[in-house]
Parts: C-alpha cells; structure tokens; sequence
C-alpha cells in the first residue's frame, strides 16, 4: 500500500512538473498564447488584384474572423464587420478581406498624416515568424492600407514612409460589403528604407511550401469621428494595451503556407 501511494505521488509530481516545465517553456517563446494558425493554400495561377474574387483558389481558402476588439465601445454588426482569406505564389502573398462598414472615411487625405483615424485596413507581416519589436526597424512590416490603396508604415527614421509599391490593392463594393484584394511583395528584417534619390536595392523573397510567417489583420473604423472609433483585429489580445501588436510582433498570428 505504502508503495502504491508514494509511487501515486511521484507520479503526480512528475506531471505537475512536466506541467509547470511546459507552461513555463511556453511563455519564453517568442509569441502570446493562443495565436490564430492559418493555413494558406498554394495560387498555382496568378491572382488578378481587382477586389473581384473570382480566382477558383479562393474558394480552398478559409475565413478568419476580424473580431477582437482592441479599441473603442462595442459596435453593431452594421458597423463593422470583417474577415481574412490567404493564399500565396511564389512572388506574392494574397490576402482578400470582407468588410461591412456603414461609413467609409478618409479625412485626412495626406496619406502620411494620422493615417491611422481613417478607415484603415492593417496588414501586420512577420517574415519570418521571429516576433519581438517592429515599431521602428522592418523585424516586422504593419501596412495600414489606405482607402486610396496606399500602404504607409513607419520607417527606421521612425516617420511614416510609403511602401505603396510592395503592395498592390484594389477593393470594391458589392451590396453592403467591400472586398478589398491584396497582393503584397514579402521583404526581411534586412530591408533597408530607400532616401530620396537613392537606389532601391532591396530584394522581395520567393516564398515555398512549408513556409511560417506571422500574420495579423485589423480594420480601425472611423466612421466621422476625429479619432477613429474602433480597433479591430484577428488576434486575441489579453492583458493592458489590447492593440500592442502595432509595435509587437509577439501577438501576429501563426501563417503556414501549405501546397
Ligand atoms: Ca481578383
Ligand atoms: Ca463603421
Ligand atoms: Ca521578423
Ligand atoms: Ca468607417
């Protein structure tokens, strides 16, 4: 008996360990918990960016919902709802996006200024799924697309840059839905911002089966305030400053691009 009860004990022991081992291994990793994992199917065709999806690849692609709300009040399903498919080639990831949204607004048309408090679709894009800081080096790129199909980030002079030429957009409305399609060029952390005047020697990637990137999507919402209302993103986000991401790639979710 006493044998069976200290061997019931170590057993117990051993588990909490292996238990307390594996969280704690866990929370060394370089990403929040619970990260979304999306699996992108393989364009064998090309992709015409038009915001019309009727490229059959489409339809292998699964939604992924646009609905933690990071900022703001709660909002009604007129408001705003959204959500995310991926599929990619060898030079592009694809990315189309379904967003119901009442009002669309871009107040300030400087693409460069508050960019963020107009209607604003953001792509967060972590090469290579290291996580860590992105505010002012390209760890990670956040392209807060424009309703005029810009893509402006912030820069390693930490001032809003374009980068309008890594992504081709173009979105349109059907019903009350807006179909926003995305064909975006996939750059390292080594990519070096380009001066005025200066070459643009900076190389996009071949991308390949079995590749992991990380991957976030958000939509602030404006709708005719002077700040925007809401932020919305794909990824959960537990704790103080819901909407960390912006300068964190540690909450992008888990992209695995399958064949
Ligand atoms: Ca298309
Ligand atoms: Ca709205
Ligand atoms: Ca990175
Ligand atoms: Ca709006």
């Amino acid at each position: 008996m006493t044998k069976i009860k200290v061997l019931n004990v170590s057993l117990t022991t051993l588990f909490m360990l292996f238990v307390f081992q594996a969280h704690s291994a866990y929370s060394k990793e370089s990403h929040a918990p619970e990260r979304t994992e999306y699996f992108a199917p393989y364009a064998g065709k090309a992709i015409k960016v038009d915001g019309i999806a009727d490229e059959s690849i489409w339809q292998s692609a699964k939604w992924q919902n646009l609905d933690q709300r990071w900022l703001g009040p709660e909002f009604s399903k007129e408001d705003f709802q959204g959500r995310y498919k991926v599929v990619w080639s060898k030079s592009k990831l694809y990315i189309l996006t379904e967003i119901v949204d009442d009002i669309l607004i871009d107040t300030h048309r400087d693409p460069l200024t508050q960019y963020w408090d107009d209607d604003t679709l953001e792509i967060f894009l972590d090469e290579d799924f290291s996580g860590g800081d992105h505010q002012y080096n390209h760890n990670a790129f956040a392209y807060h697309m424009s309703l005029d199909n810009q893509a402006i980030d912030i820069g390693t002079n930490k001032l809003a840059q374009s980068y309008s030429h890594h992504v081709e957009s173009r979105w349109l409305q059907q019903g009350n839905k807006l179909f926003w399609e995305l064909g975006i060029e996939i750059y390292q952390d080594n990519y070096q911002d380009v001066l005025q005047g200066k070459d643009d020697n900076n190389k996009a990637i071949e991308l390949f089966a079995g590749k992991v990137m990380g991957l976030m999507v958000a939509y602030c919402d404006n709708d005719g305030s002077e700040l925007r209302e809401n932020f919305i993103g794909s990824e959960s986000a537990a704790g103080k400053s819901p909407d960390r991401g912006w300068k964190d790639a540690g909450m992008f979710g888990k992209l695995i691009l399958s064949k």
